[in-house]
């Protein structure tokens, strides 16, 4: 595979920045790239696994550590942060999904001690890890190892300070081949087993550690100086959330994986990669850097697949605990739309994560005077509101920052409504619309139609909310909101009227209880619902934002440190917004706007905008490529392509900037190849970056597997599977047959 990333120097102060980077993941498992050989207080997380926690509800855990290493030669340990390091080289291998590690170190007594690893979370099978490493004495004697399971990991929270603990040992066992640890969640819900062994070819002691620290493997063996000794740790981590016994199960997954060796292991989780890579193919020609950043971040955003329905992709994947490991609109608006198009059944699984949640929203609905489904912004494993209400400040918790978005930010419930019917039309997928679709347009259409406030002067309008822009709260009115509210309605109210059509639809119709009646009042409601007034074709963010102080920033700026202090800290005061609000809903409903009315509140916005989120730049991207302004998609593109390499916005400590990652390539998907389905016809109008030579790329619509090349004036597209399919291309409307590649020109 194409792409390596190397980096080397060891400093403790960035490894929390490599913990990130280095992540290693499978959906179901994340191991952060901290080096095995030093102690840390990252573990493993694992996709699912929630505790109850002070003030956000509930968040990921950080579960024992099952790669960590101690080494030691002649009773002197290997460490970095005392020996002089002669090489400290890390390379993370996205094609095949490998982090390695070179290590040589100057030893007090003289000589030195080499170690190389290869670490791999295998692909398949899900709860399998697996070291392989190599020690080099640069002296005779006794070397001793540590394999511990480490159980002393903890979740970093709101200050470095203070952290929390999320499990409490139940038992450590010991076995002939293997230690095995048991935890479970400090409320109880789920209990982790962990087991691991560590492979030893040649004469050795092995003796048991166990103490508050966890439990450990210790393993004794004399060696002589020039010799390279080869160890295997294998190591099975699962959860249940039910009463089963899983030390038997684990202790056997541990033993198949140990019987399969390392080098079926490996093949398998290659395969697993090349699968991965084939379908998320991507190619830029003549732009290498953009294409490295690319594939780094599809990389990451593929570790984090769900392996299944029980939870959704968080805001920073399982890459750590930034956001506690929740849900966003994140997830359907921006990392959704590059699984639909590649991994629809993943898609498929993050959709139907909102459906089980379905009876939480309702219950979150009804406690707050509503009716239908609201959606929590912030959601973990059980779908309630997990956005915490306040932050601390300080050590006593006495000061706090007060957050409203969990019970104003109200636009998540019509973007999943939103997210249905995009994956509904890229797909077709007519069971996922009757099994779980539907029951949520008709769910979230409910709840806007009683959130909505009938003003005898403005029609319907929505008070009290936080739009995208989150620098202004408790806003009437939000053009997003509201539009995207009015969206929900007429959609719902469309596929009553589909239903009539469909007996399996019209029967889901009839279970919600939708009526005629009902749907009509949706109507109603849509028509007059307020939209906040235009002035000379900008439309208003929320009503009153044309009053507030202007201020303006240079668009290739990020953030909020680049303010003085007096605009900083009143930001609320400002016409400043956070990241693409109006814009991101002109992205969401183009065909409502025309191009010059989009042109006009882009030229407004951008200038005004911080981009202090990292969602913004990816919206504003894909609207100046569709504008032609070139230098700020391309720009922007960059940008969020190297957003965690480069650490732009200084918290990729806290875990990948996975929505980021989904935007990137819509900006190209959607912006630089114009892919876009326009009535049902899927329609394609590249603007492709100056020196692009060419963009290659596969997705799935409809059933096909699509094949495309695109460059500047011409577009190669061939289908395989699936039927014959209409597309437009440059206007042109043509005929694709399975397997005939056709070639259209401008
Ligand atoms: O969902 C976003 C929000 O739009 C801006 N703040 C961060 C959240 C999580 O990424």
């Amino acid at each position: 595979m194409r792409y390596r990333f190397s980096f080397d120097g060891y400093s403790p102060e960035e490894e929390a920045f490599y913990g990130t980077i280095l992540t290693l993941g499978n959906g179901y498992l994340g191991i952060r790239g901290e080096v095995e050989l030093e102690p840390s207080l990252y573990g493993t997380t694992i996709a699912g696994v929630y505790d109850y926690a002070p003030y956000f509800y509930r968040e990921i855990v950080n579960a024992p550590r099952a790669v960590g290493l101690r080494l030691f030669l002649n009773g002197e340990p290997l460490s970095l942060s005392t020996q002089r390091i002669r090489r400290y080289e890390r390379e993370l291998d996205i094609g095949e999904a490998v982090l390695r590690t070179e290590v040589e170190v100057e030893l007090q007594q003289g000589g030195t001690l080499g170690y190389e690893s290869v670490r791999i979370v295998h692909g398949s099978r899900k709860e399998v890890v697996i070291l392989k490493f190599r020690v080099k004495p640069g002296r005779s004697g006794t070397l001793t190892i540590i394999s511990p399971i480490n159980t002393d990991t903890v979740n970093p929270l709101y200050r470095e300070e203070i952290t929390a603990k999320h499990y409490r040992v139940k038992r450590h066992s010991s076995h002939d081949d293997a230690i095995y640890t048991e935890v479970e969640t400090t409320d109880g819900r789920y209990r982790i087993g962990i087991a691991s062994s560590l492979a030893v070819s040649c004469r050795h002691s092995r003796f048991i550690v166990k103490n508050t620290d966890g439990i450990a493997e210790v393993f004794q063996l004399d060696v002589e100086e020039g010799k390279e000794y080869e160890f295997i740790r294998y190591a099975v981590i699962s959860y249940t959330s039910g009463k089963d016994d899983i030390e038997q199960p684990v202790l056997k997954k541990l033993r198949d994986a140990k019987n399969a060796g390392f080098d079926v292991l490996y093949r398998e989780h290659r395969e697993y990669w090349q699968e991965l890579w084939s379908a998320a193919e991507v190619r830029i020609l003549g732009d290498e850097e953009a294409e490295k950043g690319l594939l780094f971040s599809l990389f990451h955003l593929m570790q984090c697949m769900p392996v299944d329905s029980r939870i959704s992709l968080t805001a920073r994947g399982i890459h750590g605990f930034g956001y506690r490991g929740h849900v966003f609109w994140d997830t359907e608006i921006y990392a959704l739309p590059f699984f639909m198009a590649v991994f629809p059944e993943k898609a498929r699984e993050m959709l139907v994560y909102r459906y089980n949640n379905l009876d939480a929203a309702r219950e979150n609905a009804r406690a707050n005077g509503y009716r239908g489904a609201q959606f929590p912004w912030e959601s973990a494993d059980d779908g309630y509101e997990a956005t915490p209400p306040a932050i601390p400040t300080d050590m006593t918790g006495k000061n706090a920052i007060r957050i409203y978005t969990g019970e104003e930010e109200h636009h998540i419930t019509a973007d999943i409504a939103y997210a249905v019917e995009l994956y509904y039309r890229f797909t077709g997928d007519n069971d996922f619309m009757e099994k779980y679709g539907l029951e949520i347009i008709f769910e979230t259409a409910r709840f806007w139609a009683s959130r909505v406030r009938y003003d005898k002067d403005k029609g319907y309008v929505i008070e009290k909310v936080i739009g995208p822009d989150e620098y202004h709260e408790h806003v009437n009115n939000s053009f997003f909101t509201n539009m995207m509210a009015r969206y929900n309605l007429l959609l719902a109210a469309r596929y009553l009227e589909l239903s009539k059509e469909n007996e399996a639809w019209s029967r889901v119709a009839e279970a919600a209880g939708v009526t005629e009646e009902e749907a009509e009042s949706w109507r109603k409601i849509a028509e007059k619902i307020y939209i906040p007034r235009q002035m000379d074709g900008i439309w208003e963010e929320f009503d009153g934002y044309f009053e507030l102080l202007d201020y303006t920033v240079d668009p290739y700026g990020l953030g909020e440190e680049r303010l003085p202090a007096e605009i900083r800290e009143h930001l609320s005061r400002t016409k400043l917004v956070k990241q693409a609000d109006v814009i991101a809903l002109q992205y969401l409903l183009k065909e409502q706007f025309d191009t010059e009315n989009i042109r006009k509140n882009f030229d407004y916005y951008l200038p005004r905008t911080t981009h202090a989120s990292s969602l913004s730049m990816p919206t504003y991207a894909i609207i100046a490529s569709w504008l032609g302004y070139d230098d700020i998609a391309y720009n922007y593109f960059m940008k969020c392509a190297y957003i965690d390499l480069h650490n732009l916005y200084g918290n990729t400590k806290d875990g990948f900037h996975l929505a980021t990652a989904g935007g990137l390539w819509q900006i190209l998907f959607r912006g630089f190849c114009g892919v876009d389905i326009s009535g049902d016809i899927l329609e394609i109008r590249p603007n492709l970056p100056q020196g692009w030579e060419e963009v290659a790329l596969r997705f799935r619509f409809r059933g096909s597997r699509i094949h495309l090349r695109i460059r500047k004036d011409r577009v190669a597209v061939k289908i395989t599977g699936g039927k014959k399919l209409k597309i437009r291309v440059f206007n042109e409307e043509t005929n694709l047959e399975p397997e005939k590649e056709v070639i259209l020109e401008v």
